[in-house]
């Protein structure tokens, strides 16, 4: 009587739902690096290293512990290359007369999952909202929204609660948090964690394996182990929590990391669990070590946005990801893969995203996605983008934040507005204008901020779908206020600089 376990690579949790309570004399835990898993989009070269590194380290965890643990590595003999046939071929192996699992994140791997047969499938209870809870709450709501779901869990849970009422008096400190970083402070770096042999192993199969996939390995620090990331959430806990609300949302030329925590990684994996990194930082505010600003910021975070989009993934279904409200068809321009632009908010966001597998979420949002929305990207190809470049990439949490937040596609199901905004944004947010060879001042012509040149263009072409939403309306009042010689001089100075983008 064989239990056969198997986990997946970014379910590398020591009391995941389908380990708990399982015998370790008669379960064997299967772990296998496949190649469709590898390759289902060309991942940056620190996410495979990342993920086939921290799979090596828990399956020699688990050992150490007394389970018996069957792994398969990209190169073994006669490895299937699909996880379902290599969890059909263990269970042969190991005479298995039951599977048991843990649901995957992503709709492709849970349709894998359904197909194998016999094998009992639970619920991911890392989460802290079940489908079936979301459900419920959704049933009967005329609009769904980050802000109503957020208040909701905050209720649930208790978290910044001073009964029924916020703690504070507030639901959110937004207002506070849009501060851009002074000169003269210095973020403190996050901890770098030196590659072990492991790794280092990994890192040179990568090499060999995928050599023309995006990115670098030099820089690779991420944390591949429970312990490395337990060192990484008190790192940020002391040392970058408590200005995190404050410089949530800056830009700085020469500063990669600001403020912010770098768990994402680790915590898509499983390495950290999400209730654990939300009591470290509210436990740092009982404590006195950080500030309502700062703790409520980071809560909303991962209490909000992170439950909230898994949940939208999943009730939206595969379709969501092709999504195209705004009907955006230009293909991905190469600065996206080349990183040329000339804009220094756009390369220096690109350069990370190159050597660290990593941007911040304004980064991504304001300047990557929102040159993509200004330009009319299509959403499915940067989508596409988006998956493969950065280390913390699953298309569970990805593709909403890509298709809703940032490009709209979804025409407006998961954000009120599209966050399209002009260089007068990115210039009040940070110093790149300053380092940049285009000027956030101009309006229109080659030294104009090309966010300028687009933005009116984008209004304008969109101007059908903006105006039913309130949110827009002044912007659209503006662009309609301007003479019809403006409004050409514009369009046509915004169609040549898209056509230098093709
Ligand atoms: P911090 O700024 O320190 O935030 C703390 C934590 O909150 C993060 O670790 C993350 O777990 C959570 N979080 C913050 N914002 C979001 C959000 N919008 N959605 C879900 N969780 C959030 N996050 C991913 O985990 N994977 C992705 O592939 C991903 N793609 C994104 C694509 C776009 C276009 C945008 C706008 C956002 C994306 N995000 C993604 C959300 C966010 O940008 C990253 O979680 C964050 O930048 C990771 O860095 P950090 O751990 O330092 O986050
Ligand atoms: C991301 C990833 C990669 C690159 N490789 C593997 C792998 O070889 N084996 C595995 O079990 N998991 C891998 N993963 C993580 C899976 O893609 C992840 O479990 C799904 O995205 C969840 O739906």
């Amino acid at each position: 009587m064989t239990l056969l376990l198997p986990i997946l690579g970014d379910q590398l949790t020591g009391d995941l739902a389908s380990l708990r309570g399982a015998d370790r004399a008669t379960s064997v835990i299967l772990m296998a690096e496949v190649m469709d898993e590898a390759s289902y989009v060309p991942h940056h070269k620190q996410k495979l290293a990342l993920v086939f590194s921290a799979m090596r380290h828990f399956a020699a965890e688990r050992e150490a512990e007394g389970w018996r643990v069957d792994y398969v590595r990209l190169d073994s003999p006669g490895n299937a290359g699909r996880l379902d046939a290599e969890i059909i071929a263990a269970a042969a192996r190991h005479g298995a007369s039951a599977i048991r699992m843990t649901e995957a994140g992503e709709h492709r791997v849970r349709a894998l999952q359904a197909a194998i047969p016999g094998a009992t499938i639970l619920e991911d209870d890392r989460f802290l909202v079940s489908l079936p809870a979301f459900a419920a709450w959704r049933a009967g709501r005329k609009r769904l929204r980050l802000e109503d779901f957020y208040r909701w869990q905050r209720r649930e849970t208790g978290m910044l609660m001073e009964g029924d009422a916020p703690a504070g008096g507030q639901w959110n400190y937004d207002a506070d948090n849009r501060k851009p970083l002074p000169a003269g402070l210095v973020p403190p770096p996050p901890p770098r964690f030196a590659p072990d042999e492991t790794t280092r192993e990994v890192l040179a199969m990568v090499e060999a394996r995928f050599p023309a996939n995006f990115g670098t390995l030099d820089r690779f620090h991420w944390p591949v182990t429970r312990a490395e990331a337990l060192s990484a959430l008190a790192d940020f806990i002391a040392n970058r929590l408590p200005r995190f609300g404050d410089y949530e949302d800056a830009l700085a030329q020469g500063e990669e990391t600001l403020f912010h925590s770098l768990l994402a990684p680790a915590v898509n994996l499983g390495l950290l669990a999400p209730r654990e990194v939300l009591a470290a930082a509210l436990a740092a505010h009982a404590a006195g070590a950080a500030p309502l600003n700062a703790v409520e910021g980071f809560v909303r975070q991962i209490l909000g946005w992170r439950e909230y989009v898994r949940l939208i993934y999943l009730t939206e279904g595969p379709d969501y990801l092709r999504s195209n409200a705004l009907g955006a068809a230009r293909p991905l321009p190469a600065i996206f893969w080349e990183g040329n632009s000339g804009m220094a908010c756009f390369d220096a966001a690109f350069a990370q995203t190159r050597d660290l597998a990593w941007a911040h979420h304004i980064q991504r949002l304001m300047v990557l996605g929102n040159f993509a929305l200004l330009a009319g990207v299509d959403p499915f190809e940067l989508h596409l983008w988006f998956l493969v470049v950065y280390a913390d990439a699953y298309e569970w949490v990805e593709a909403p934040n890509v298709i809703g937040m940032s490009q709209w596609a979804d025409g407006g199901l998961l954000g009120s507005k599209p966050y399209a905004a002009s260089g007068a944004y990115i210039h009040r947010m940070g110093n790149h204008c300053r380092h940049c060879r285009f000027d956030v001042k101009a309006k229109t012509g080659d030294q104009a901020c090309p966010y300028n040149r687009l933005y009116w263009d984008f209004i304008a072409r969109n101007e059908r779908h903006l105006a039913t939403n309130q949110r827009m309306w002044r912007t659209l009042d503006t662009w309609r206020r301007f003479t019809p010689e403006r409004q050409q001089a514009l369009r046509q100075d915004a169609a040549r600089l898209l056509e230098t983008l093709s």
